[in-house]
């Protein structure tokens, strides 16, 4: 029996060195392919075509991280019957990672969900209240791991949406506006076809908006994350199907998103239109002293102003404290 696997095993760790593989490891040529719908202690659900598989991790996977969106390579009984066991044996490369670095609240770094397209950084107009820094924070990560973030404002018969859209519109995120069932079509316009992951704060509205996406969702709906639960919440996002194409990730209320492992470069890689200016920056400016020549450089160009401070607001929340 393989070990009982914890949240160790999902730890982000730098690729193995060059390592040559030994001429006796398998090759898994008949591999079957799937996306991990979810992750247990250690046990996945895998979607292969219509069947739901449950697999463990094979040992020659050694200790790297396979999260919900992965799409991986399973040998073994594949059948999806009660009581089979397939194995993990590889991932595909991953088109984009969200993930999160060690802080405070977590000390381990960690993917968090692979393959996504379209971050849907969910925020409430109240109740609770909004936490721009907590959004802003999700951009970057958003940024950093390729997926185009998409704001997602609910609760909009609580309170009016101006504001953060005023807030957010320099920046050029899409953003629709949602309550009480409004908004929704234009949640799933957006997000149809495409593979989607909803993040925010718990209370924000996510398993709602799931619910109305995926009729058959049955997400519970209300239920709050307790103080200190965030090791155990961390892990456990859902995939769910969309109808007529896509898929869309349920995640666990966020308190908190290290942001450690993000360099200004990779913040910058989200601007292209200031990336020229940066070019006239000294090597390795992070874009935030007097050093700097982002400002002379936009006022030069006719650059927003605006466009600039929301770039650096989104630099500075990489080490802010998020509320
Ligand atoms: N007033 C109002 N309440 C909502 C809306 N959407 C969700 N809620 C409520 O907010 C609470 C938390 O919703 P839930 O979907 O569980 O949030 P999650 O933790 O982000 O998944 C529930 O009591 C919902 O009924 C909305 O548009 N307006
Ligand atoms: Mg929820
Ligand atoms: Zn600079």
């Amino acid at each position: 029996m393989p070990r009982e696997l914890d949240e160790d095993d999902v730890r982000v760790r730098p690729p193995r060195s060059t390592r040559p593989r030994t001429k006796s490891r398998p090759t898994h040529d008949d591999a079957v392919l799937g996306d991990v719908v979810t992750v247990d202690r250690g046990r996945y659900r895998v979607r292969v075509g219509d069947e739901l598989v449950t697999a463990v991790r094979a040992r020659e996977l050694g200790r790297r991280a396979v999260v919900v969106g992965d799409r991986v390579a399973l040998v073994g009984d594949v059948s999806g019957r009660a009581d089979t066991l397939a194995r993990v044996v590889r991932y595909e490369p991953r088109t984009s990672l969200l993930r999160r670095s060690p802080d405070d609240n977590d000390p381990l770094e960690r993917a968090v969900v692979a393959n996504a397209e379209v971050l849907v950084v969910v925020t409430a107009l109240a109740d609770p209240v909004p936490r721009p820094r907590l959004v802003d924070r999700c951009l970057v990560a958003a940024y950093d791991g390729g997926l185009t973030p998409l704001l997602c404002l609910t609760k909009s018969d609580l309170a009016p949406a101006s504001e953060l859209l005023a807030l957010y519109e320099p920046l050029g995120v899409e953003a629709v506006v949602t309550g009480r069932g409004s908004g929704v079509e234009e949640l799933r316009e957006r997000v149809q076809g495409r593979k989607s992951v909803l993040f925010g704060q718990s209370g924000v509205g996510k398993s709602t908006l799931v619910n109305q996406l995926v009729p058959d969702a049955r997400r519970a709906v209300g239920e709050v994350t307790g103080v200190g639960k965030g090791r155990h919440t961390s892990s456990s996002a859902i995939a769910l199907a969309l109808p007529g194409g896509g898929t869309v990730i349920d995640t666990p209320g966020v308190r908190s998103f290290g942001l450690g492992h993000v360099t200004a470069a990779g913040v910058l890689a989200a601007f292209p239109d200031l990336a020229p200016g940066a070019e006239e920056c000294p090597v390795g400016c992070d874009h935030l002293g007097s050093s700097c020549r982002l400002d002379a450089w936009a006022a030069e160009e006719g650059t927003s102003p605006e466009r600039l401070a929301s770039f650096r607001r989104l630099l500075l929340s990489r080490d802010a404290p998020e509320d």
